[in-house]
C-alpha cells in the first residue's frame, strides 16, 4: 500500500461507514478490512473498473484506493476512444487511469483489444478491406506496446462466442470473422504475445454463467474453442468470466452445479480464471432496497462459492465500485434514492450486503 493509501485508509473507512466502529476500538480496523486486504490474504485481487472522470471525485478516488488492488478502464482502452481517426490515438484517459492505479500499488487490467462493439465508425470498412491481418496485429502491437510491464493483464479477444448466430462452430458472426475467418482469434493472441510476454492474456465473455439452456451452448462452444486454441499452443492463460446478473429479470439466474462443472473443465484445460465484470441488477425488483440489497448479495455469493471452490481464480473484479454513477455520469445527490443498487457501495460509498458478499467470498 502506498503511502498516500495509508494516510486515506481512516478517511476512507469513515467513508465507507465506519465510523462509529473505528472512532471507539482499534480491533474494528482489522474485521473492517478493504476488500484488496481481503483478496491479498487469498494471492488475489479485488478491482473495479473506473473512468477517468471519477478520478476527480476526490472522496471516491480515495475508497477506491483503499478497496482496490486491480482497476480496469471501463472503456478508455476501447479502440473507439483511443484510435477515432486511423492511426490518431488518444491515450489520455487509460494513461491517467494506470498512473492512478500504480501510484497506489494497484494492477492495471487492460480491456478490450479485439471486439465486434465499442469500434471507431471507420474501422469496419478498414477491417472489410484489409489485406491482411496488420488491422488487428499492429493495433495490438501499438496498444500492447505502450503499455509492455505496466498492464499486467488483457483481455485480448472480447466476445467472440454467440451460438444464437446459428454456425456449427458457435462463432459471432462480425467483421474480424467475415474478413479473416475463426482464425483471426489465434492470430490475436499470438500478436498479443509477442507485444508484451509478460502479459497474462483473457480470452473474455459472458453467456457461461446462466442456468438457462442457451447458456449450456454457450458453454459447450467456449470450452471448445479454449479446448481447439489449448490443442493449437495458442498462447491464452485465461477465461474471463465477465458476471453480469440481473436478479429480477429472465435469465438472470445461475445453476451452481452447472457452474462447478463448467469451471472443473476450464481448470483442467490448464486455464486460469477472472471474473472480470461482476454486477447485479436490481431492475424490476421491489420497492424495498434492503430486500433488493439482499438478493443482489444473494446472488453474489452463490456465484462466487463455486469460483473460489475452483481453485484457478486470480482476480475478481467488479463493473463500478458504487452506484454513484451512471452511463459516465456522476449522479447528483438527489437522485440517489433512484439508482440502480448493482454494485458494492451505494451511492454515498457506504457498503451493502453484495460488499459483504465479497469480503466472506474472500475468506
Ligand atoms: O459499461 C460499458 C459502457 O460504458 C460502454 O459504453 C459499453 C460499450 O463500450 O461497454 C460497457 O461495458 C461492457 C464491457 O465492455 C464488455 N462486457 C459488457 C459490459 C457491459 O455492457
Amino acid at each position: 500500500m502506498s503511502s498516500r493509501t495509508k494516510m486515506l485508509t481512516r478517511r476512507a473507512m469513515l467513508a465507507a461507514g465506519t465510523a462509529g466502529l473505528l472512532g471507539v476500538r482499534a480491533k474494528a480496523v482489522v474485521s473492517d478490512a478493504s476488500l484488496r486486504v481481503r483478496a491479498a490474504k487469498r494471492g488475489m485481487l479485488y478491482g473495479t473498473c473506473a473512468g477517468s472522470y471519477q478520478l476527480r471525485d476526490g472522496e471516491f478516488a480515495d475508497v477506491l484506493a483503499y478497496e482496490a488492488n486491480a482497476m480496469v478502464p471501463e472503456y478508455e482502452l476501447k479502440r473507439d476512444t483511443l484510435e477515432p481517426r486511423p492511426g490518431v490515438f488518444d491515450f489520455s484517459g487509460a494513461d491517467a487511469l494506470t498512473d492512478f492505479a500504480h501510484a497506489h500499488g494497484m494492477k492495471m487490467r487492460g480491456h478490450t483489444l479485439v471486439w465486434y462493439a465499442a469500434n471507431p465508425p471507420w474501422l469496419e470498412a478498414a477491417v472489410t478491406a484489409a489485406k491482411n491481418e496488420a488491422v488487428f496485429a499492429d493495433y495490438i502491437a501499438s496498444v500492447m506496446g505502450r503499455y509492455r510491464g505496466r498492464i499486467a493483464s488483457w483481455d485480448v479477444v472480447n466476445e467472440a462466442v454467440w451460438p444464437q448466430d446459428g454456425r456449427s462452430d458457435g462463432l459471432r458472426d462480425c467483421c474480424w470473422l467475415r474478413r479473416f475467418g475463426p482464425g483471426y482469434i489465434d492470430s490475436a493472441f499470438d500478436a498479443a504475445r509477442r507485444a508484451d510476454p509478460s502479459a497474462q492474456l483473457v480470452y473474455n465473455d459472458w453467456g457461461c454463467e446462466g442456468a438457462e439452456r442457451w447458456n449450456d451452448d454457450f458453454r459447450k462452444h467456449t470450452l471448445k474453442l479454449l479446448e481447439g486454441m489449448k490443442k493449437r499452443g495458442v498462447p491464452v492463460d485465461a477465461y474471463g468470466m465477465q458476471g453480469h446478473f440481473r436478479a429480477y429479470r429472465p435469465g438472470g439466474t445461475l445453476d451452481a452445479s452447472k457452474l462447478k462443472a463448467f469451471l472443473a473443465e476450464i481448470r483442467a484445460l490448464g486455464y486460469r480464471l477472472v471474473v472480470s465484470e461482476l454486477d447485479v441488477d436490481d431492475d424490476g425488483g421491489p420497492a424495498d432496497a434492503k430486500v433488493r440489497d439482499a438478493k443482489v448479495a444473494d446472488i453474489t455469493a452463490r456465484f462466487l462459492a463455486p469460483v473460489m471452490e475452483s481453485g484457478i481464480c486470480d482476480a475478481i473484479l467488479t463493473w463500478g465500485l458504487t452506484d454513484r454513477y451512471l452511463r459516465g455520469k456522476i449522479i447528483p445527490q438527489d437522485m440517489w434514492i433512484s439508482l440502480p443498487r448493482k454494485l458494492p457501495l451505494d451511492a454515498s460509498l457506504r457498503r451493502k450486503d453484495m460488499w459483504w458478499a465479497l469480503a466472506k467470498a474472500f475468506r
